[in-house]
């Protein structure tokens, strides 16, 4: 889950890939994909993922999903700062929001690019469909890798490793760097414990687990100031605490509380300038009203509706947001739906997560 992020979990679905799955715009979607199982290779992958990198001579482009979270950066970041001190030409294309740009360093990000160099090898991090990643095309790749821990994942790519049960790719990630010849130290560690901190809410979030813990674990034993970075995580804009406040407003409490909603609309982020880039965690405040399962949030955009959905056990918000053309994980999950107007939005993401509660009556 994304930090909660989850990603917010950023984790927006899109059209192209519901059409690449088969289904025709207007019928009913399918349920979620079955496949939530771990790589029964990882150990080999990670080591064939490390020899692949050691080996490569041509430059490497590392990538992540649209509205990059901690995961995103977290991984990204670890991963280049890591080949870079093996000498590899690394271009990394990101633009992390603004609460996360304390982690980077001058000259480490690009912008955009248009064309990957010639030869290039494609990591692509933390996305579960291509059609969701952002920063360079994936046309012309010598190699794609995939690394990821979305179950709804594509398994795209010359060599993927997808595991949903890894808590976030930047613990993946570690385990790649583990398998490198480079030394861990704070530069390295500081962004892949961000990873695993964004994506389990601080390790609150159901996807905590022993492992995760022993990784992060591993990563404060290399110089990781654990205080000053969670601190520091937490730190917003005051005009985030301004919108919060007309956010909260806006709560609801439908399905006799089994759910809790509330809206971000234009009108807000025209009026708490600057608030708009961190508003994505919100949906982590309302999530601890008493006897909410699921937790909705609807952020209106210009041409979309963008939704984050977390929920707790047995609901899943993997599966409301697979219904909305979206995607992410059991806990945390996103959909975007295009142009529709906020109450139309509201009105489907409502009908999803009847749905779901239906399921589990309480
Ligand atoms: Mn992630």
């Amino acid at each position: 889950m994304a930090g909660e992020a989850l990603q917010d979990c950023s984790l927006t679905g899109s059209p192209v890939a519901m059409q690449g799955m088969g289904i025709i715009v207007g019928m009913t979607p399918p349920p979620p994909p079955a496949d939530n199982a771990n790589d029964p290779n990882y150990a080999q992958k990670i080591r064939a993922i490390a020899d692949q990198l050691t080996a490569w001579e041509g430059p490497i482009v590392v990538i992540s999903h649209v509205d990059p979270d901690g995961d995103a950066l977290g991984s990204t970041l670890t991963l280049a700062r890591a080949l870079r001190r093996l000498g590899k030409d690394v271009t990394l294309p990101m633009e992390p929001p603004a609460f996360l740009r304390f982690l980077v360093e001058e000259g480490e990000l690009s912008g955009p690019l248009d064309a990957l160099p010639d030869g290039a090898l494609l990591a692509v991090l933390d996305v579960a469909e291509l059609a969701r990643s952002e920063g360079a095309p994936h046309e012309g790749a010598a190699f794609v890798l995939n690394v990821d821990h979305h179950g709804t994942n594509e398994r795209f790519g010359d060599l993927a490793l997808v595991n949903p049960g890894s808590a976030a790719t930047a613990q993946m990630i570690k385990d790649v760097v583990d398998a490198l010849p480079v030394t861990w130290d704070e530069a390295l560690a500081t962004p892949c414990l961000t990873g695993m901190l964004t994506d389990t809410g601080t390790f609150r979030y159901a996807n905590t687990d022993r492992d995760v813990l022993r990784a992060a674990g591993d990563l404060m034993g290399h110089g990781v100031s654990y205080v000053e970075l969670t601190d520091r995580l937490q730190w917003r804009p005051e005009s985030y605490y301004r919108m919060l406040g007309a956010v909260m407003d806006t709560l609801e409490l439908p399905f006799g509380g089994r759910a809790t909603l509330a809206t971000v609309t234009l009108a807000m982020k025209a009026r708490f300038q600057g608030a708009n880039d961190d508003s994505d965690d919100y949906v982590g405040v309302i999530r601890y009203v008493e006897g909410s399962q699921v937790a909705i949030m609807l952020k209106e955009h210009e041409d979309a509706v963008k939704i984050s959905v977390r929920a707790r056990a047995p609901i899943s918000a993997q599966a409301i947001c697979i219904e909305l053309g979206g995607g992410g994980h059991v806990a945390a999950a996103g959909a975007k739906l295009v142009g529709v107007t906020l109450e139309d939005a509201k009105n489907q993401v409502l009908a999803a997560v009847e749905k779901e509660l239906d399921r589990h009556p309480s």
